[in-house]
């Protein structure tokens, strides 16, 4: 279990962040685990994967991974091993195609001469403007810092050495330039039924302000990022992290002082232009039909949601 147990600790330190990286991770670690189980092959493989599910709790790119992953057939050890390796490369041939046809499905939304405004570090975004900026457009970036851990940094060094012209901004500066912003580009750690955002902590207040600002709100995610146990009504949890992330020293320890840290806020529906998934740009009312009829969550037997694999395409 070292393996897993190294993989679990890489997540959870975020020295592996960011919904899809995450995802496209537990599948990796899965795989080579699957390849060095000797005996008790279903147990072995159910405890590893409860495991890297208990990492993190708020993508249900994670979840969903793991699900796939998990789904595996077969007699004997041989062949569920055989039939899990496959299914691993399925899921991570699906991150990596998705983040590309969202790229350029959502590049089309960005003009020529756009200032385009992103939040934290989203491949899935970064794609859309990579996409935009390699089909010629001129553009330009502002990214907020994403505090307390500094992803906008991330963004700004990637968009900059890829040579397109980054603004970096302090995350309370949002307001003061959405007045210079013509679209607003975020990634998604999860999608619930009603087409509600989960995402880093921030940006519902991005989306509040694009809203009062008339600026178009646009969601790059891929299908995985839609949460099919928010459709039997499970909330999404939303992961709070370690007080000293935002401030070290003596305040900490003060009794009258209590630091919250929660990694990720809901925006609603209704401040949500489009959802620009890899098998379309759909608005997020349409999150129910995702989950039911591309992800194919349509029967429930009882409380236990199954994924059937084959519904995935
Ligand atoms: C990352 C974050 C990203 C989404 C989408 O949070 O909120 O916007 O995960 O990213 P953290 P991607 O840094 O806490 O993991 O599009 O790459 O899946």
């Amino acid at each position: 279990m070292n393996m897993i147990e190294d993989a679990a600790r890489k997540i959870e330190s975020m020295e592996v962040r960011g919904a899809a990286r995450i995802a496209r991770f537990a599948a990796e670690t899965l795989k080579e685990y699957a390849k060095s189980v000797k005996t008790n092959f279903d147990e072995e493989m159910r405890r590893a994967s409860e495991r890297l599910m208990n990492t993190r709790p708020t993508a249900v790119s994670l979840f969903n991974a793991i699900n796939y992953v998990m789904s595996y057939s077969g007699e004997s050890d041989e062949e569920k091993r055989e039939s899990l390796i496959k299914r691993a490369e399925e899921f991570i041939e699906w991150v990596d195609t998705a983040r590309e046809k969202i790229g350029g499905i959502g590049a089309k939304r960005i003009m020529d001469g756009s200032t385009v405004m992103t939040h934290c570090n989203s491949s899935a975004a970064l794609s859309v403007i990579k996409h935009a900026f390699d089909e010629g457009k001129d553009i330009r970036v502002i990214a907020t810092e994403s505090r307390p851990r500094h992803q906008g940094h991330l963004t700004t060094k990637e968009l900059a050495d890829y040579g397109i012209d980054v603004t970096l901004i302090v995350d309370s500066a949002v307001r003061y330039f959405m007045k210079e912003v013509d679209v607003v580009v975020v990634g998604a750690d999860t999608i619930t039924v009603n087409g509600a955002l989960i995402n880093k902590i921030g940006t519902s207040q991005i989306a509040l302000a694009a809203k009062e600002a008339r600026v178009p709100f646009m969601v790059a995610a891929e299908t995985y990022k839609f949460s099919p146990k928010t459709l039997l009504g499970e909330l999404v949890v939303i992961e709070e992290r370690d007080a000293r992330e935002v401030i070290d020293g003596e305040l900490l320890s003060h009794p009258k002082v209590t630091v919250r840290n929660p990694a990720f806020d809901v925006t609603p529906r209704d401040y949500i232009d489009l959802i620009i998934t890899e098998i379309g740009a759909i608005p997020p009312e349409m999150a129910y039909i995702v989950i039911r009829d591309h992800l194919g969550y349509r029967e429930f037997g009882g409380e236990e949601i199954t994924l059937s694999p084959e519904h995935y395409d």
